[in-house]
């Protein structure tokens, strides 16, 4: 039975969280969080003179592969089980992978297909026939145009996103780079943030916008691809811009609890030490096992993975690369393909015994007197596990803070591992234990949790996270 004070505790409890108005994601960032895993690619001027920022200086023609070929980028993708490719179609070097009219150092200006070639209309119609989405990076800061500095350079940027998406759309995610230098000129620009995002809004408003601080997706604060274990997809953006005005890198890597907005992390990292590609790096290809950790500490803790994959000079994914990525999808797919709650002999209690979440987004349980109720996993015979996959339906908002999850091994000995926030998927690993009951109880949240993902896996024991 329960106590008095108690009853009254946890209604008022249940009643001050229910006042609690959450932001919501939109249906766009709905659909951006089940993307879970695409690629980068780095892919430019930077690529043929082995440098990381070009300094806009260099000349047109060192953009020269001799064998693009972005169907292969595609393949390559879908094969790593990536959803999307990000490319970009300008770096601070100004250079642009497509002719636009408002600049004079493009792929027109280049050798390459005799001044003919397009790089965002090749890749765009490959993402299409290929059913990955395209994004596209567009950096605000260019070492190039001669308007950098002046007013006239917000126009520039505008109306290549004005090109961007008309000639190469539709264009899943736009992602806008906060580092900010000087121009040719010297000078430093003042961006009319405003005026970029209403023209996203107004010409392509189902486009995600991925900037330090949003509007819709924002950067978690490294560039190693690692989420914060605590993660809220809430920001406070108010007074804060991208880049140099950006809050504190903490901030971006957990999110703020009570933050007014929905803008969810995105974990941008490179499969190799540089962004763009080094022939001397070729042995420095991160291993299928490095992968899949940093896939448990970004998608399992709720954010999303970008990871770079950069072209080599001849315009293709190095050999070492795809092997790599090929090497992930293999290892995600033998390890997380059998969910343990589908097997025989496993029973699953959430609340009621009727409220049953197995694998991921079934349906949604919402889970009331959340402080007293959990999720309990009954195995008929005592078995090794590992993993626990939990997820919330954030149709719902974020709610859940804290959690714990208890496994009674088969010497009837308790242990616990802690979790804090859930978000869309928080995959939680520890060495593996035999046990016949495993119960999850949620701790603490903004009103009940909602919940629409349960699973148990025991994965290779090497992969724990570390
Ligand atoms: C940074 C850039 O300066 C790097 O070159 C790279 O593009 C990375 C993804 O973002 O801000």
């Amino acid at each position: 039975m329960r106590s008095l004070p108690f009853l009254f505790f946890l209604s008022i409890n249940v009643f001050l969280n229910a006042q609690v108005k959450l932001p919501l994601p939109t249906k766009a960032q709905l659909a951006w969080h089940e993307m879970e895993f695409y690629l980068f690619m780095h892919f430019g001027p930077n690529t043929f003179t082995d440098k990381e920022w070009g300094h806009g200086d260099e000349q047109a023609d060192i953009f020269n592969p001799t064998q693009l070929d972005c169907k292969q980028w595609c393949r390559i993708a879908k094969a790593a089980g990536a959803k999307a490719i990000i490319i970009t179609a300008k770096h601070h070097d100004g250079f642009c992978l497509w002719p636009s009219k408002y600049s004079k150092h493009t792929v027109r200006e280049s050798r390459w297909k005799n001044g003919k070639g397009d790089v965002l209309k090749e890749l765009s119609q490959a993402c299409k026939q290929y059913g990955l989405k395209f994004g596209v990076y567009i950096s605000p800061w260019d070492r190039n145009h001669p308007k950098y500095g002046t007013p006239e350079y917000n126009d520039v940027f505008v109306n290549m996103m004005k090109e961007i998406f008309t000639n190469y759309g539709p264009v899943w995610e736009l992602w806008w780079d906060g580092a900010n230098g000087e121009g040719p000129n010297g000078k430093k620009q003042v961006y009319d943030w405003d005026r970029f995002k209403k023209t996203v809004r107004t010409l392509s408003p189902n486009t995600v916008v991925f900037s330090d601080v949003g509007p819709h997706i924002r950067w978690v604060g490294n560039e190693k691809g690692i989420a914060g274990k605590t993660n809220w997809n809430y920001l406070d953006t108010v007074g804060f811009t991208p880049g140099i005005g950006a809050p504190p890198v903490e901030i971006l890597n957990s999110g703020n609890e009570k933050g007014k907005a929905w803008i969810p992390a995105e974990c941008d990292v490179s499969i190799r030490p540089g962004w763009f590609y080094h022939a001397n790096e070729d042995d420095k290809v991160k291993t299928p096992e490095q992968l899949f950790d940093l896939f448990l500490k970004s998608v399992g803790r709720g954010a999303n993975l970008l990871l770079n994959v950069p072209p080599d000079r001849s315009g293709k994914i190095h050999p070492k690369d795809s092997a790599s990525l090929l090497g992930i999808k293999k290892l995600i797919d033998k390890n997380f393909a059998n969910t343990i709650m589908k097997e025989k002999g496993v029973n699953v209690f959430f609340d009621k015994p009727d409220n049953i979440v197995i694998g991921a987004n079934t349906k949604t349980v919402e889970v009331k007197e959340y402080l007293e109720n959990s999720c309990n996993i009954v195995f008929d015979e005592p078995r090794f596990v590992n993993t626990i996959v939990i997820r919330e339906d954030l149709k719902h908002g974020q709610r859940v803070k804290n959690f714990v999850v208890q496994i009674l091994d088969e010497d009837k000995k308790s242990h616990y591992v802690q979790g804090t926030t859930i978000g869309y998927q928080r995959i939680l690993t520890f060495s593996r234990i035999r046990t016949a009951f495993i119960s999850i109880r949620l701790l603490d949240s903004f009103g009940n949790p909602m919940i629409n993902g349960v699973e148990a896996f025991l994965i290779d024991e090497n992969l724990v996270e570390k």
